[in-house]
């Protein structure tokens, strides 16, 4: 008896478009101090910037590992005003930025980085690499976009709670920014008192300027004996919420191997 597959993996994709291709943008070091730190809840203790400590945003596409240097540029708020805040780890190629708990205070530390956005209604794509330095202790992270370098500025896109995983995961998250020019990519540490720890590296992020269509649907199936049907419904928007007016490609692949490829097939609108 012929052995028939089960499973069948169905993608679509646009022609001429690529999908999520992380182009690696690792920018030049522009400065060797330090990051700046602001204590909010004290306004005595935050440190305006001046003329030569004028922000340099990061350009689309980019990822940052990040190095010291790519680090520097970012602002840290320690906002419990305890002892622990975002660090810089590492050397060489394994690098992260680190938050260490604090026996006396719940997490309240912003790693903001500075990215230059030319159009706020294109669809970015966030992602990054993330893990907790114990597997007893719950971690709490949540990651928030906006025009200033602060958490009153943070619209949160995505909210990552009681994650205890020691290796690393990836995370990703796709968002609209709040506006043009310089803004601001926050990672909030916000674990409860005397945790363990939160690293996070290579943080990407590109613009989805390319139209995307959403994923096809499978509208029914069925199994007869060894023989799995599937129908599926050719998407008619994108991504980013837009009607394809065009034809779509659409492969079909049992066990990887490309079964079909229809590069020209038009959604059903
Ligand atoms: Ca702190």
């Amino acid at each position: 008896m012929r052995f028939v597959t089960f499973l069948s993996v169905v993608t679509a994709f646009v022609v001429g478009s690529t999908w999520l291709a992380h182009a690696d943008g690792r920018l030049k070091p522009v400065k060797t101090r330090g990051p700046r730190v602001q204590q909010l809840a004290n306004p005595r203790t935050i440190k305006l910037k001046s003329e030569s400590d004028a922000t340099v945003p990061f350009t689309v596409p980019f990822t940052l590992a990040p190095t010291r240097e790519e680090f520097n540029r970012f602002v840290i708020v320690n906002a419990n005003e305890d002892n622990k805040t975002w660090n810089f780890m590492g050397s060489g190629t394994t690098t992260c930025i680190n938050y260490g708990y604090s026996y006396s205070s719940a997490a309240d530390d912003w790693a903001f980085i500075p990215v230059e956005v030319e159009d706020e209604n294109v669809l970015y794509s966030l992602s990054f690499e993330m893990k907790a330095q114990y597997s007893s202790d719950e971690e709490c992270l949540e990651v928030g976009i906006g025009a200033g370098a602060t958490p009153e500025d943070m619209t949160i896109v995505l909210d990552v709670d009681n994650f205890k995983h020691t290796s690393y995961k990836t995370y990703g998250q796709m968002f609209k920014p709040t506006g043009t020019g310089i803004q601001w990519i926050g990672f909030h540490a916000n674990s409860g008192v005397y945790k363990s720890g939160i690293s996070v590296r290579n943080i990407s992020l590109e613009a989805l300027t390319d139209p995307i269509p959403l994923k096809p649907a499978i509208e029914e199936s069925s199994a007869d004996g060894l023989d799995y049907t599937a129908s599926v419904r050719i998407p008619s928007e994108t991504l980013q919420g837009e009607p394809i007016s065009g034809s779509v490609g659409l492969k079909v692949l049992v066990d990887d191997e490309v079964r079909q490829d229809s590069p020209r097939v038009w959604p059903e609108n």
